[in-house]
């Protein structure tokens, strides 16, 4: 019997919507939709399957979080400025059991010291940083292989 593919949960925190279209010299050029259509053809290759959320409100992530223990296999999270903040987002990573990759688009241990400290870290089975939207992809990569996929 084929094995089913195993399902992971994208989530992508506050402002990320904002991709594409506001500071590009920071942030790029390729937009949220961009990045979500290269994971998509990406998770098609590994094979995966992906559920991909963005909110802005810490709640809302948490509530996605405690989502994917039901049915999901691991948690690919770029948690954007709650990196930096969030005892919420961190325990409810932890609480799900779940491996986890934590994506930044930008070299956060090269920017402003405060970047550099994250919450999520600590409970994630790694973190990729600095390679733009390659960074999700990589991600993706690490967290199928982790997965056995
Ligand atoms: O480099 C990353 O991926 C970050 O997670 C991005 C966060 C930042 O707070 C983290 O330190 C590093 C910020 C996301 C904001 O995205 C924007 C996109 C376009 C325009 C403005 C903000």
């Amino acid at each position: 019997m084929k094995a089913s593919a195993a399902r992971i949960l994208v989530l992508h925190g506050p402002n990320l919507n904002l991709l594409g279209t506001r500071e590009p010299g920071v942030y790029g050029h390729t937009t949220l939709q961009g990045i979500n259509e290269a994971l998509t053809a990406l998770a098609k290759e590994l094979p995966v399957e992906l559920r991909i959320v963005q909110s802005n409100s810490e709640g809302a992530l948490v509530d996605a979080i405690q989502g994917a223990i039901a049915d999901c296999d691991g948690i690919l999270i770029n948690p954007a400025a709650y990196t930096h903040t969030s005892v919420a987002i961190r325990d409810a990573i932890a609480a799900t059991g779940l491996p986890a990759v934590e994506v930044h688009l930008s070299n956060v241990h090269a920017r402003e010291p405060f970047r550099s400290h994250s919450y999520i870290a600590p409970i994630a089975v790694g973190q990729i940083c600095g390679f733009g939207p390659d960074s999700y992809l990589l991600g993706l990569r690490a967290l199928a292989g982790r997965l056995g996929k």
